[in-house]
């Protein structure tokens, strides 16, 4: 009987944010190679879209659960009003392009559809009141993702309504001390999902301490997660620290481009696929884990002579979805420019597939659009284990099927562009076209009012 055979009942099921209508490369993620590389390229959003959604449609054929989570409301035009733009919606954004085209840029952005970045998430089988309990992450460490806690919160408390399943906390205080960028900095493993798990928090640098006190942190980009983050949500979720371990990020790694774990890092059950400049000390984080985890850990190391920082960074190798079969083997779900690295694709064939480890099939999927700001096929997904009861109990119609693809599509279709510059972003009809695809798609997805400009 493999471990998945014992709890059928719970499965996992991948959030995947939908590419919003605004999506564009405006280089605002310091540290994020891709996205500082890509600045002022034509974008195009359809495309993004789609690409998101074919990803979604070919895991979901192949029989793992699959969610969808709105984009956000875009311009933020409340957020440039905030900040002391006044007049009509047109007048607001022709002074935002004049005077601060780079907060037009920001509260433009269609960041949320990195979902790993959305919230962290402890299911019910882990936590002592039997609850799946969320945290929004308060992305703080920059301003266009500052602008999503908010939505962020309400979405997932109108999908997750029940409160007899399921715990909503409050938004870590959006101070650099207590830095949250959400799942992207947290991995659970487990024998199967709906067995008690080991909750590894990995964080860029600690806040409070002086000197050398202080402890190390990167030189060149900032650290984007603080331990006193991580242990503040681990404590909301009413985890204790035999369940819990919480590991430093290479600040060299940072320093390459690492901005998140998920860009080193992939766990799925008891297995840990990571590169050896992960850690700050590997040997301590994979002795903890030993250590709390009640199966064997399978860790899955690969060295730097076989894939350097640099490919890891610029493939996206580690922002893998790792997805457990029935069977117990795992599927790697890996981003199409690791197929155009070689010492990254012979690796996925000679070291991770051939290696003694449960991976044993690897996938790829386009998702370019994406990948040019930094998001890979992990970054696009918020991982959440639910029983059959919970699965249930979800609100709105949010869980993909045949049909609720096909209109997605549709709706994509009808309202994308396939074309955005920077430029284009002062355009008043892309906010009128992007605010019409909103309201569509909060009734399609029967969400009642989430936004802004439902709210009134
Ligand atoms: O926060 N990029 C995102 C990418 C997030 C990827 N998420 C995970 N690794 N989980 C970020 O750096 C770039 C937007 C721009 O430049 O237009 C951006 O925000």
């Amino acid at each position: 009987m493999t471990s998945d055979d014992r709890n059928t009942d719970y499965r996992e099921v991948n959030f995947d944010g939908l590419v919003g209508p605004t999506h564009n490369y405006s280089g605002l993620a310091l540290g994020n190679v891709a996205s500082m590389t890509h600045e002022g390229l034509v974008a195009n959003p359809k495309e993004a879209a789609l690409q998101g959604l074919a990803k979604m449609k070919a895991l979901m054929e192949a029989g793992y659960p699959q969610g969808v989570l709105p984009p956000q409301q875009r311009p933020d035009l409340g957020a440039l009003r905030a900040l002391g733009f006044t007049g009509s919606d047109e007048r607001v954004l022709a002074r935002a392009a004049g005077e601060a085209p780079s907060l037009l840029r920001a509260v433009c952005s269609a960041s949320s559809m990195w979902t790993a970045n959305a919230a962290t998430v402890t299911p019910s089988a882990d936590a002592p009141d039997g609850r799946v309990h969320f945290t929004p992450a308060n992305l703080q460490s920059s301003f266009h993702r500052f602008l999503e806690p908010a939505t962020t919160a309400r979405v997932l408390a109108a999908i997750f309504r029940s409160d007899a399943h399921f715990a909503h906390h409050p938004v870590l205080p959006a101070t650099p001390a207590f830095s949250d960028e959400g799942a992207a900095n947290h991995t659970r493993l487990c024998a199967a999902h709906g067995e008690p798990g080991v909750h590894l928090y990995v964080y860029g640098r600690e806040a409070f301490g002086w000197g050398s006190e202080a402890g190390v942190a990167p030189k060149r980009y900032p650290a984007r997660q603080t331990l006193e983050a991580s242990q503040a949500v681990a404590r909301q979720h009413g985890l204790t620290e035999s369940h819990t371990v919480f590991a430093q990020q290479h600040p060299d790694a940072i320093d390459a481009g690492v901005f998140h774990n998920d860009v080193i890092c992939v766990g799925n059950g008891p297995v840990l696929l990571y590169h050896e400049m992960a850690f700050l000390d590997e040997q301590a984080t994979l002795d903890e884990l030993r250590d709390k985890l009640a199966t064997p850990l399978i860790p899955v190391r690969v060295p730097s002579e076989a894939v350097s920082l640099a490919d890891a960074v610029g493939s996206y190798l580690f922002n893998s979805q790792l997805l457990s079969n029935p069977d117990g083997s795992m599927t790697l779900v890996v981003p199409g420019e690791c197929q155009e690295n070689e010492s990254v694709w012979r690796t996925l064939q000679d070291h991770l597939l051939a290696g003694h480890n449960p991976i044993a099939e690897v996938v790829v999927k386009d998702v370019k659009q994406s990948m040019r700001n930094g998001g890979g096929p992990a970054c696009l997904r918020l991982r959440v284990v639910l029983s059959a009861e919970e699965r249930a109990a979800l609100a709105g119609r949010v869980l993909l099927d045949e049909a609720l693809y096909a209109e997605l599509v549709a709706w994509v279709e009808r309202h994308y562009r396939d074309r955005l510059a920077p430029a284009d972003l002062a355009d008043p009809q892309l906010a009128a076209e992007s605010l019409a695809a909103l309201d569509e798609l909060s009734r399609l997805l029967e969400l009642g009012s989430v936004y802004p400009f439902q709210l009134g």
